[in-house]
């Protein structure tokens, strides 16, 4: 295929804006917290199509975007995919996970019951895929993983960005949720994200993130 180019446009900025930008930016990011309580109150559809289509920008292997959001809104669907997880983390908070992993986890305050996946109004589940099927051939993905992390980093900022909260909630193993929500073999369950507006007086655990030091090592 010949390679088809076209002009890149985006502003640049003199370099005391870059520093003013990055830095307004770290502080806006830093407010970004996960949320457990969640209010009833529905968000619009197209809050949430915007929101997933700003995710789907991110970088991807091959630009094949190998992901797929499930969003679900509806209250009996929400009360199964409850369940479910509920009845896989119990059997994860109870023997499968282990000690040292449940005390790096009990500064959270975490436990098998998820009750935000029913109050929540929108969950969205979002699926890896490691093939494509194209007029019904496989065609291979790559660094599926890679790239569903980027989109669900840039969904999250999205989130935030619009002014409302999720949690990345890792019910496992989430099988269960290819089966209700009836999707194709080549379809794997990455994360659930409930996402909404935070629930009145909510509180989070005072956490404090790693400094500079301790996250950056410079060569120069
Ligand atoms: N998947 C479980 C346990 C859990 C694991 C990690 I790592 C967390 O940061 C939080 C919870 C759950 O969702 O409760």
């Amino acid at each position: 295929m010949s390679l088809k180019l076209i002009p890149y446009s985006k502003d640049t900025y003199p370099e005391s804006e870059v520093l003013l930008r990055s830095r307004e930016h770290l502080s806006y990011m830093d407010r970004r917290r996960t949320v457990r309580e969640f209010s009833p109150q529905p968000i619009p559809d197209k809050v949430i199509s915007n929101i997933i289509m700003a995710a789907s920008t991110a970088p991807s292997g091959a630009h094949k975007q190998p992901w797929t959001f499930c969003v679900v809104t509806n209250t009996d669907m929400k009360r199964q995919i409850r369940e479910a997880a509920e009845e896989e983390e119990y059997k994860s908070y109870n023997g499968r996970m282990s000690e040292e992993w449940l005390e790096d986890l009990s500064h959270l305050g975490t436990d098998w019951h998820k009750p935000f996946l029913e109050i929540a109004p929108a969950l969205i589940v979002v699926f890896r895929k490691s093939y494509d099927v194209v007029d019904g051939r496989k065609r291979t993905n790559y660094y599926v993983m890679e790239s569903v992390g980027l989109a669900c980093g840039f969904l999250l900022e999205a989130i935030h960005h619009c002014g409302l909260v999720a949690l990345t909630h890792t019910p496992s193993p989430m099988n269960f949720l290819c089966k209700l929500l009836e999707r194709p073999e080549h379809e794997k369950p990455f994360l659930l994200i409930p996402i909404g507006y935070p629930a009145e007086g909510t509180m989070v655990p005072d956490l404090k993130r790693k400094t500079e030091k301790e996250v950056i090592t410079w060569y120069r």
